[in-house]
């Protein structure tokens, strides 16, 4: 399975933009396009679904060795293989998600700040999301946080550091510079013409960067 130090681009199959059963083509194409991570997120579905997506989703993954993460329940990760959960600063604690989770798992934390990031690290979290970095409509309620912590982050916190938020294939070479070795990205794949082709052009500009630094880069 691939480690996450070795994950640059996250893609997020969120069920409120796609069809349940879209989705197997989705990850298809994700992995496709070189995919490294993918988290299945379903805010409006039953725990039952989910598990049930999940595992379908999962025996497409791992073929691939492209961990696959659930968004918010630990429950999901005790039914079906999945590599991860990923949780809010609102869900269940870091402590319980793995207690709930019944094995080794890979935890992931939402943060809004530098001050929650530097908390994840300390809760223990294994990598976090950092953003919203643009207002998005996928998180509507939440501020953007810009560009200007990006930095900040990495030197604060030793955890690989996805940014997420409003990130595009447009947008996508503004948040490298401004210091991101990492994104999530929700709506620009789902919504793209060709998913595949979308990943691709989203990997080549991370990994770009990623030779440019790997001196200096810790994670
Ligand atoms: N979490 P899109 S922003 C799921 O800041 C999520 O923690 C965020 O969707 C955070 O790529 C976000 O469509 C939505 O903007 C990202």
């Amino acid at each position: 399975m691939r480690t996450l130090h070795d994950c640059h681009l996250y893609g997020i199959i969120d069920l409120s933009y796609v069809e349940i059963d879209d989705c197997h083509r989705i990850a298809q194409q994700m992995i496709e396009g070189g995919v490294d991570l993918i988290q299945l997120r379903g805010k409006e579905r039953s725990i039952d679904e989910l598990v049930d997506l999940a595992a379908e989703l999962h025996e497409l993954t791992t073929r691939s060795s492209t961990p696959l993460i659930a968004n918010d329940y630990a429950e999901i990760a005790r039914k079906v293989p999945v590599e991860g959960v990923h949780v809010g600063q609102d869900d269940d604690s870091i402590e319980v998600v793995r207690r709930k989770a019944g094995r080794a798992v890979v935890v992931g934390k939402s943060t809004h700040s530098l001050k929650q990031a530097r908390a994840a690290q300390r809760e223990g979290a294994d990598y976090i999301g950092f953003g919203p970095i643009f207002a998005t409509p996928t998180k509507p309620d939440y501020q953007p946080i810009g560009l200007k912590d990006i930095k900040q982050a990495h030197l604060a916190v030793n955890l690989p550091i996805f940014c997420i938020g409003g990130i595009k294939i447009d947008n996508l070479d503004q948040v490298i510079r401004a210091g991101a070795h990492r994104v999530a990205i929700v709506s620009g794949l789902l919504k793209a013409p060709d998913i595949a082709g979308y990943a691709r052009e989203a990997k080549h500009l991370l990994l770009d960067i990623k030779h440019q630094t790997s001196n200096f880069e810790r994670f």
